[in-house]
């Protein structure tokens, strides 16, 4: 067995032997993005892709600064500094092989909650140009309620009270690029990383709304001066699971705190739209087109809703997997159908995509073994996700008068999944910002009242009020607590 070396920068070269690791000297590397959000996406995504483009040796002002917004993220913060910014991306093969590498590309980490106003400074710098975003989908403090910016949220009324120590992503922009027009700088690219549809114009408008409270004077630089590209990101990163790290240190003997696991299948579709110079990441594999719209809308209906028809109904059924679920032919069949029927219309022509491929594409994606994608990751945030993923196409079949079925059926087992148990009875863990908000109104519905559920209005919206699907809804509802969710699933199938 060889000796176990722990992952920094002063045993790279060690670790080299082992595995692939950046050929690029870091130390000459300039940070060119500040990115916010460093979790296993980003990681495996966007630095994966940084990191391929520095090893042209040409490139040397793309490194990427890392910045732990939340006190969530201390623990991430600690291992990457303590490993200079430094992890290992290990890719699950279909074939079950490991393919590992060391990425390099972060060369900086900063911990918010801790150095607001280094944070401040460094997306106010000359030498950054893009400023990227994964802050999850909840981030944008978008209510669907309203359809607008949630003032409501104490976090930004804190915000507004304490600007130059702010605790979101509104507050920590507003005041870098306030210090940018007061300096005279070059705008910033503001480039979201997270599943939503126009995902760079929901940061947009969810930015200009605050700084039009906050500071309403620098609005209209900001119009002029700051570019908010689309953008469609791909890739499932699950959890990295204990086993992960321990299999890294056995096969490889690299001791990493912190590697993320990903699947093979990568995508990133952007928008060329920056304000200022970018990266040229299309040389490592991204596209760059003029409209991302279509791309986003078939990858969060499909890919995205498709993870939460899994995750829900094989949550229900006491699966904790997504393979699992997909593996069950029932479910299978069921996610098809949904697919076919239900999403498959709403999306209008995709010039240049072939969508069967893309769909079967999927479906293998879901099954591969080797990434155990818990369904506790696909089933959180729920209450962000339903908005984005499956009610946008629940809304169109509504109006086309196509079929909402399947999704009712999904989104009847979500209700009573927010009850908190399985079919089985085992504890399911919710986590969710909207928690308590689901409980309360899961328990409502179950005392004969299903509706109850659809009047959280920030997710549902005006639905509640649309008699179609609030009886479709209803009848799968009462159907699921009857027969069971497998029952419920294979009836639809043969409908
Ligand atoms: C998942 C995504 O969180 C979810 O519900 O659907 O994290 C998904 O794995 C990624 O978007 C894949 O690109």
């Amino acid at each position: 067995m060889e000796k176990i070396i722990k992952l920094n920068q002063k045993n790279l070269a060690e670790i080299a032997k082992r595995i692939s690791c950046p050929t690029y000297n870091r130390s000459n590397i300039k940070t060119g993005i500040v990115h916010v959000g460093i979790g296993g996406f980003h990681r495996a995504h966007e630095a994966f892709y940084t990191d391929a483009l520095l090893h042209d040796d040409s490139i040397k002002d793309w490194g990427i600064c890392g910045v732990a917004l939340l006190e969530f993220d201390t623990k991430i913060y600690n291992t990457l500094k303590e490993q200079n910014g430094l992890y290992t991306l290990i890719i699950k093969e279909l074939d079950g092989t490991l393919t590992k590498r060391v990425i390099g590309s972060i060369v900086e980490c900063l911990y918010a909650p801790e150095n607001p106003t280094t944070v401040i400074e460094k997306m106010a710098s000359p030498e950054v140009k893009i400023i990227t975003l994964t802050i999850t989908e909840g981030g944008y403090n978008y209510n669907e309620a309203t359809r607008g910016f949630d003032f409501e949220n104490p976090q930004i009324h804190y915000d507004l009270e304490h600007p130059e120590s702010p605790k979101t992503i509104f507050g920590y922009l507003t005041q870098a690029l306030k210090l940018r027009k007061e300096r005279g700088l070059l705008g910033v690219t503001i480039q979201s990383c997270d599943n939503i549809q126009g995902n760079g114009h929901m940061a947009k408008k969810m930015l200009l709304s605050y700084v039009q409270k906050a500071e309403p004077e620098l609005v209209a630089w900001i119009e002029t001066n700051v570019s908010f590209p689309n953008s469609m990101v791909d890739r499932i990163t699950p959890a990295t699971a204990a086993l992960d790290i321990e299999k890294l240190k056995e096969t490889s003997g690299v001791d990493d705190a912190w590697p993320v696991v990903c699947e093979p299948f990568k995508q990133w579709v952007i928008e060329d739209d920056f304000s200022t110079d970018r990266p040229a990441w299309e040389t490592v594999g991204a596209q760059f087109v003029e409209d991302v719209v279509p791309y986003e809308k078939m990858k969060l209906s499909l890919l995205n809703a498709g993870h939460t028809v899994l995750g829900i109904i094989g949550a229900l059924m006491g699966y904790d997997t997504i393979d699992e679920s997909v593996h069950n032919p029932h479910i299978n069949a069921f996610l098809k159908k949904y697919m076919d029927i239900e999403v498959t219309p709403t999306l209008g022509q995709l010039e240049g995509v072939d969508l069967e491929s893309y769909k079967q594409s999927l479906l293998q994606r879901f099954g591969n073994i080797n990434i155990k994608d818990q369904i506790d990751r696909i089933c959180s945030e729920s209450s962000a996700k339903f908005p984005i993923f499956v009610l946008p196409t629940v809304t169109t079949n509504l109006k086309e008068k196509g079929s909402i079925d399947f999704a009712s059926l999904v989104i009847a087992a979500w209700a009573i999944y927010s009850l908190g148990k399985d079919e089985n009875g085992k504890v399911l863990i919710i986590k969710d910002a909207m928690k308590a908000t689901l409980n309360e109104k899961s328990i409502a519905a179950s005392k004969y009242n299903p509706e109850a559920f659809l009047e959280i209005e920030t997710i549902f919206g005006k639905l509640k009020d649309a008699p179609t699907f609030v009886s479709t809804y209803t009848t799968a509802y009462k159907n699921i607590l009857k027969n069971g969710i497998e029952k419920c699933v294979i009836d639809l199938n043969n409908k």
